[in-house]
């Protein structure tokens, strides 16, 4: 489709983020779009606002909002913020997003089992020591969440040679691993995982998931000794006390976490210095500014073509992801 200006004025509310260069990127080719920065955003109708964690209430003061483009992948903090207007959240899903998720999880994976930070350490003492090692067919990597990041990351890790299973919210005939559903699957899920990846939306239902007794339930008698955690989910899917006591007593042999609740880590955290964790600033996925601008021109030009059926990726607030 040919994208043209946008007919509605498009207003960015990302706070945290570099707000101009989203703006310069959703000019669009020829820089016709009306685009306002926050929180200058003028006078008149705002028809679309291109937004991560904006202030609370920000939105709900917009006069004559259409559609709201998400500028991620997960929409929770639009979800958790009661003045959010019931319109359609469009959420980002592109294969850049994808491709830099089987990245980080393919990282952390090999990190852990090739024992990168061991040697990392040996180094630092010069000391010249081998480890025998397992190869990736000897770990069965369990993904939380078949979806969109979930299902490129396990092909990604099943091309390095990982055995692969996953587990979601609803059956899937179409997989290309074995997939379990539901808390009916849950178990068997589990006693099969060395490596458990976290790709699941923070939701009511997934809250606090990552804990103790879903630690526990977790295949220990692995390579490693212990299972694997690798969270690039949502920080709220973790108690971040009970990895802490897994790492400890080994029910985890280790952990890799990119996200937190909140976010930043707090400085106090025992997480920071843990030998056995492996902690990175949500940086698993980054949204590239080129990439995910062009792709909300593309929705634009399609809603202004075919109205709300033309939009793809619109969230199900009933299911919250
Ligand atoms: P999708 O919506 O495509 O996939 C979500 C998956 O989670 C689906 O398979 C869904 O099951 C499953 N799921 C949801 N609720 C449950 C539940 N209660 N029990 C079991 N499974 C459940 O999302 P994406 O793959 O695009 O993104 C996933 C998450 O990754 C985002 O929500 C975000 O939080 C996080 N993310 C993190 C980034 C980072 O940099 N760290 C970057 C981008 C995203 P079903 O298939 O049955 O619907
Ligand atoms: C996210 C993202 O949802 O960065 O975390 O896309």
């Amino acid at each position: 489709m040919t994208i043209g200006p946008a007919r509605g004025t498009i207003a960015v509310i990302a706070p945290n983020w570099n707000q101009a260069m989203w703006a310069e990127n959703l000019a669009g080719p020829e820089g016709g779009n009306d685009v306002r920065v926050w929180p200058d955003l003028g006078q008149g109708p705002i028809a679309y606002a291109a937004v991560w964690m904006p202030p609370p209430g920000a939105l709900a003061g917009l006069d004559g909002l259409e559609v709201i483009f998400n500028l991620g992948a997960g929409v929770d903090h639009l979800l958790n913020d009661r003045t959010t207007p019931d319109l359609p959240i469009v959420r980002s899903v592109v294969p850049d997003l994808a491709q830099r998720m089987g990245e980080y999880v393919a990282l952390q994976a090999l990190t852990h089992t090739r024992l990168a930070r061991l040697y990392d350490a040996q180094q630092r003492r010069g000391e010249w020591r081998h480890h025998p090692h397992a190869p990736a067919g000897a770990f069965t990597v369990g993904i939380m969440g078949y979806g969109e990041l979930g299902r490129h990351v396990s092909g990604v890790l099943e091309a390095i040679g990982f055995d692969v299973v996953a587990w979601s919210r609803t059956e899937k005939a179409d997989a290309s691993v074995t997939c379990y559903a539901g808390s009916g699957g849950l178990d068997a899920f589990l006693g099969r995982t060395d490596i458990l990846v976290a790709l699941l939306p923070s939701t009511a239902e997934t809250r606090g998931i990552l804990n103790r007794d879903l630690f526990a339930r977790l295949r220990r008698s692995g390579p490693l000794g212990g299972a694997v955690l690798i969270n690039a989910g949502r920080g709220a899917l973790q108690v971040d006390a009970d990895i802490v006591a897994a790492l400890d007593d080994n029910t985890l042999a280790a952990a890799s976490l990119d996200v937190f609740d909140p976010e930043p880590l707090d400085p106090a955290s025992p997480l920071w210095s843990h030998k056995k964790a492996v902690i990175t600033p949500h940086a698993a996925a980054d949204s590239s500014h080129e990439v995910l601008a062009a792709d909300v021109l593309q929705q634009i030009a399609a809603y202004e073509a075919g109205g709300r059926s033309a939009l793809a990726h619109v969230v199900d607030r009933g299911r919250g992801y």
